[in-house]
């Protein structure tokens, strides 16, 4: 069980009803980022959707959102800004049993590098990402749902669930390898440079989203 001291929410169902959101998530525009969260997946081996464990979007747009990680799309996909869906980054990476598991997303715009941790090793990376593109501030950010409005536009097909969330943190920086593996190992949670912090969802969830404490 990961980061005991943390509140866990649990997604009892695919809904578009069920989800936690901030407005004004993002206060400065950002050139580098990174995202994690641990995640627990009831059913793995049948997901009925896309699972989107987290989306960020400061306009609206059906088709990509300012960020999003998803975890069945069929992989864990991932989109930093791209004017299209079809440009996301589909890596080959996937949760395949109803454990829990670290996952990280960093990105940076110098050389439009990514990288993907899963369970504080890196997986997957690449570079040619959105080079030179600025995330912008004050939007949304959701976990659960996909937003193809600013805070709404969700559908079933996009939301997260039947599962688990904790820890999920935004920095607007590229986290070291030896900051992932300690979050993964002892959830030492990195203080510098956080956005925002699983603290400032928990008055945030709605539906049949359930806040549990450890
Ligand atoms: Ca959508």
């Amino acid at each position: 069980m990961p980061c005991v001291k943390a509140y866990r929410m649990t997604f009892p169902r695919i809904s578009t009803s069920d989800y936690a959101m901030k407005a004004n998530a993002i206060g400065s525009s950002l050139s580098a980022f990174t995202v994690c969260f641990f995640v627990k997946l009831k059913d793995p081996d049948t997901p009925s959707s896309a699972l989107t464990v987290y989306s960020y979007a400061a306009s609206a747009s059906p088709s990509g959102n300012g960020i999003y990680v998803c975890l069945s799309s069929p992989n864990i996909a991932i989109n930093i800004g791209t004017p299209k869906q079809i440009d996301e980054i589909k890596t080959n990476s996937k949760i395949e049993d109803d454990q829990w598991h670290h996952v990280c997303v960093t990105w940076e715009n110098s050389k439009g590098e990514w990288q993907l941790y899963m369970d504080g090793q890196l997986k997957e990376n690449g570079t040619g990402m959105m080079k030179d593109h600025h995330n912008p501030s004050g939007g949304t950010v959701v976990f659960g749902q996909d937003q193809d409005s600013v805070g709404g536009g969700f559908e079933t097909g996009d939301a997260f669930g039947p599962g688990e969330l904790t820890e999920v943190n935004l920095w607007g920086k590229v986290l070291s390898a030896s900051d992932i593996s300690a979050q993964h190992a002892n959830c030492t949670i990195t203080q510098a440079s956080l956005v925002h912090w699983w603290d400032q969802f928990k008055g945030g969830v709605h539906g049949e989203v359930q806040v549990e404490e450890p």
